[in-house]
């Protein structure tokens, strides 16, 4: 058995196929989030596995769950930081706040409680591999994009200085920037509006959950004097826009 990989957002999406792909490259694994059925049947399934059922925005459970950890999931060699949402597309005038806290207190503060309360055991170890699922919203504008591209924009500027503060700790740090992917995210964004959110993804080619995994293993099986700092990645088919002019 390898050691352990930690994954937040693991009930769905993304989160679900690295847990898979890890799985099955022999690691152990804990799987955070907060829909406890989907924890447990992935774990029955899966077998080797911690489960944390909680909201990554509680800073207190987040780290009890760590420090409460049974010792043979202590050995963390990979965290993936990748709970996270988008909630609407509205304009910033007429978007909901509590949306942008919600964004806020997940996709910045929980990838905080995460990442503080795993690195005292990287450090320890001077071995170990962060992921931090940002987003081409993090470096690309668009209509409606506002505060979650800014929540991603933090979680690119965030790794680049973690990478920094981690000099001699023999830990690399990844940001990973996807561009459309098909999960649940979309679903998440309108509100459980499924009309809405496969017209998303109707008519073109997207990334699948299974893409990004394939890339996080990769990057783990790179010589360990390898890191990747950030990593873009987009369906073929998606590219950009272009600026828009406004004419009279
Ligand atoms: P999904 O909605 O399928 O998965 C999101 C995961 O995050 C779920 O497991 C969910 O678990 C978890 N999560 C959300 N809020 C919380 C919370 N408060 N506490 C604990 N867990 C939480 O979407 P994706 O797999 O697509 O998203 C994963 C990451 O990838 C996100 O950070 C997203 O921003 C990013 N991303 C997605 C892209 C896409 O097009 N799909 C593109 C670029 C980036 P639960 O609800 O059970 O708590
Ligand atoms: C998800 C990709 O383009 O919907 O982060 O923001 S996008």
């Amino acid at each position: 058995m390898k050691n352990t990989a930690f994954i937040t957002g693991a009930t769905s999406g993304f989160g679900e196929a690295m847990a898979r792909i890890l799985s099955k490259d022999g690691y152990k694994l804990i799987l955070l989030g907060r829909r406890q059925d989907r924890l447990k049947a992935l774990a029955n399934e899966l077998k080797n596995t911690h489960i944390m059922a909680c909201d990554i925005r509680d800073k207190k459970a987040v780290f009890d769950a760590v420090d409460s950890l049974p010792s043979e999931f202590r050995d963390i060699e990979i965290l993936i930081n990748n709970a996270g949402l988008a909630l609407g597309l509205e304009r910033v005038n007429e978007a909901s706040l509590d949306d942008f806290e919600t964004m806020i207190d997940t996709n910045i503060k929980g990838l905080l409680y995460a990442t503080k309360a795993v690195l005292p055991i990287m450090t320890k170890r001077k071995s170990g591999y962060i992921f931090n699922l940002g987003s081409v919203a993090g470096q690309w504008p668009y209509p409606g994009g506002n505060v979650y591209g800014a929540t991603k924009a933090f979680v690119k500027q965030f790794s680049f200085n973690l990478r920094n503060d981690l000099k001699g700790d023999n830990i690399r740090v990844t940001e990973i920037a996807p561009g459309i992917a098909k999960t649940e995210f979309s679903l998440v964004r309108y509100k459980g509006d499924e009309q809405r959110s496969n017209a998303v993804y109707d008519g073109t080619n997207y990334l699948e959950a299974n893409d990004i995994a394939k890339i996080v293993l990769d990057c783990i099986n790179l010589p360990k004097h390898v890191n990747i700092n950030s990593l873009e990645v987009m369906p073929t088919t998606q590219s950009w826009a272009g600026f828009f002019f406004e004419k009279e």
